[in-house]
């Protein structure tokens, strides 16, 4: 007679009602020792509810909505081995059955060997990873090895539950359906359906668990994708669907979650991994289609190059600087993702240069401060942005977000990178002022000292290399942004004015906007407009 075990809730501290908001198993499923059975949240934290015994679950008496605490039943288990290292339940699983034949049967470990299902047509298929060792604890289902032939890489999964006591293969061994693998001692063993364990003396009365086939993957086997571990960590998902997505290598950043507050469940880490199997999502890193792009609209990679330079002559290696890291991630990204177009515009700048080089001669002998291109430019781009509002957004999903502020951030060039400190409020500022705070906030980003505060909250961006040359570069859009203005050193040309060639100073400037938010024909009007202000600053106070 099969005996009846209640699992309950161990104690979860003080927390007591928590939601149940997932059930992981069901009845007539085997479970091991320590296997979660339920995930439960508070508003401070989700927990997992492992089993303290392994046996088939016979009734679940908990369900997704339930409010439990510690020593709520979660479900009846049939046939169960008690877990020495279960930790602490708060009150020991009590037995529905009566007492004797809960100790008589499942006390006694067992010994079983665990062998190669059967791998079709495979034979003699050698093992190229160990993916256990003695002393492990392994669950039931858990990877033991991987054999790859030429055609198909899978891995072995264990029959049992236990502890493994002596690992028969090795890697480079041939294996065929039957070879034996590891032998494991076994509490609450699921005897293998496949190929009947043969030392396996008296199993826990627990009903047979199908042996799971091997998971076959295509070769040759395609490595395993980067995790990026920030998205990782951020994700809604219990411990249990972590170990999981781990065990696949399975980047949770780029699951959907299905539950509840979109928690991603274990279904939809598996969904996951058959969309990436059946080809309709890419797998980073693996072979390309050709053209670069997925039928799943994902960008598939090649690797990056790995060349051993050193091959064609010395070579210094030196770490990447902090600020170059931050900046180099930011700038792939906002390549990659968005669909931005360069314009370029020729601003005639010779009054203003000349107005500039004047005032700046009458401020200089009162000792004043001194009035750079940089300030024009940000008051121009500022005018710019009030009249043309949608250059002054970012995307939001599938709204536009428009500001009714004006931070204006320039790029600065600094010993260890490129920052882009704001200015705030840049509209409501004097040019004098703006070349001041510009001024003072360059020599900061130069002196490593910007603080965060400094390079945040920017509504739009100048790139001016007029300081250095060049004639026009494409800038890349610094999300959230939408546009960014590019600036190159002026330069005196022969400008026909009607009735000759006139020597006129002319700046060049590149815009590069985000086409989902603007239109080469409005993009063109700013540029225009800007250029006319910088021709004419009076157009400023219009
Ligand atoms: N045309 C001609 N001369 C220009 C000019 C232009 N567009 N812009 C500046 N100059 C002149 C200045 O007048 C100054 O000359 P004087 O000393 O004779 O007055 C000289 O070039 C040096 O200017 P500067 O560039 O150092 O100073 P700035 O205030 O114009 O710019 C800053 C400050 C922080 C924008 C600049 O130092 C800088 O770091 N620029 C690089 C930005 C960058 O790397 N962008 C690329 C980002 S990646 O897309």
């Amino acid at each position: 007679m099969s005996n009846l075990i209640e699992v309950k809730v161990p104690d979860i501290g003080d927390f007591k009602d928590v939601d149940v908001i997932e059930v992981l198993v069901k009845p007539g499923d085997v479970i091991a020792v320590d296997q979660s059975l339920a995930v439960l949240e508070s508003d401070k934290a989700s927990m997992e509810v492992p089993s303290s015994h392994a046996g088939v679950v016979k009734e679940v008496r908990l369900k997704v909505g339930d409010k439990a605490s510690e020593g709520s039943v979660v479900l009846l288990l049939e046939g169960a081995a008690a877990a020495a290292a279960t930790p602490a339940p708060a009150a020991p699983a009590a037995a529905v059955a009566p007492a004797a034949p809960v100790a008589a049967a499942p006390a006694a470990a067992s010994l079983v060997e665990v062998k190669v299902p059967d791998i079709g047509d495979f034979k003699d298929v050698p093992v190229i990873e160990l993916s256990v060792k003695v002393g492990d604890s392994i669950k039931l289902d858990q990877t033991l090895c991987v054999l790859e032939s030429d055609k198909a890489s899978m891995d072995v999964p264990s029959t049992a539950a236990g502890v493994v006591k002596d690992v028969r293969v090795a890697v480079g061994d041939k294996v065929s359906e039957g070879s034996v693998i590891v032998i494991v001692e076994s509490a609450g063993a699921a005897p293998a359906a496949a190929p009947a364990p043969q030392a396996a003396p008296a199993p826990a009365p627990v009903a047979a668990a199908p042996a799971p086939a091997p998971v076959a993957a295509p070769a040759p086997a395609a490595a395993p994708a980067k995790i990026d571990e920030v998205a990782f960590a951020r994700v809604h998902a219990s411990p249990s669907v972590r170990a999981y997505a781990r065990e696949l290598g399975v980047d949770l950043g780029r699951v959907r979650g299905s539950g509840p507050k979109g928690r991603i469940t274990r279904e939809d880490v598996t969904a996951f991994v058959k969309s990436v199997m059946s080809g309709a999502v890419a797998q980073p890193g693996a072979a390309p289609a050709a053209g670069g792009i997925t039928g799943g609209g994902e960008l598939n990679l090649l690797p990056w190059p790995k060349v051993d330079f050193a091959k064609f002559g010395p070579i210094e290696s030196k770490p990447l600087a902090r600020i170059r890291k931050i900046s180099a991630a930011n700038l792939a990204r906002n390549w990659v993702m968005i669909p931005a177009v360069t314009y370029h515009e020729d601003a005639d700048i010779t009054d203003l240069e000349a107005f500039r080089v004047q005032v700046n001669k009458e401020s200089e002998k009162k000792g004043g401060p001194k009035l750079t291109m940089l300030a024009f430019l940000i008051k121009a781009c500022a005018a710019a942005l009030k009249k043309y509002p949608e250059f002054n957004s970012s995307l939001d999903g599938d709204n536009l977000v428009l500001k009714q502020y004006c931070h204006i951030a320039f790029a600065a060039d600094t010993p260890n990178g490129l920052v882009v400190p704001v200015i705030r409020d840049a509209d409501k500022k004097s040019i004098f002022e703006l070349a001041v705070e510009s001024g003072a906030l360059a020599k900061k980003a130069r002196d490593g000292k910007l603080g965060p505060a400094d390079m945040q909250g920017a509504c739009f961006t100048i790139s001016s290399l007029g300081g250095i040359g060049g004639t026009y570069f494409s800038p890349i859009v610094n999300a959230p942004e939408v546009a960014i203005l590019g600036v190159n050193k002026s330069v005196t040309k022969p400008v026909w004015d009607g009735k000759q060639f006139a020597p006129r100073l002319i700046l060049p400037l590149s815009l590069s906007a985000d086409h989902r938010v603007i239109d080469g024909a409005a993009a063109t009007r700013f540029n225009v407009y800007i250029a006319e202000m910088l021709a004419d600053m009076r157009r400023v106070l219009l």
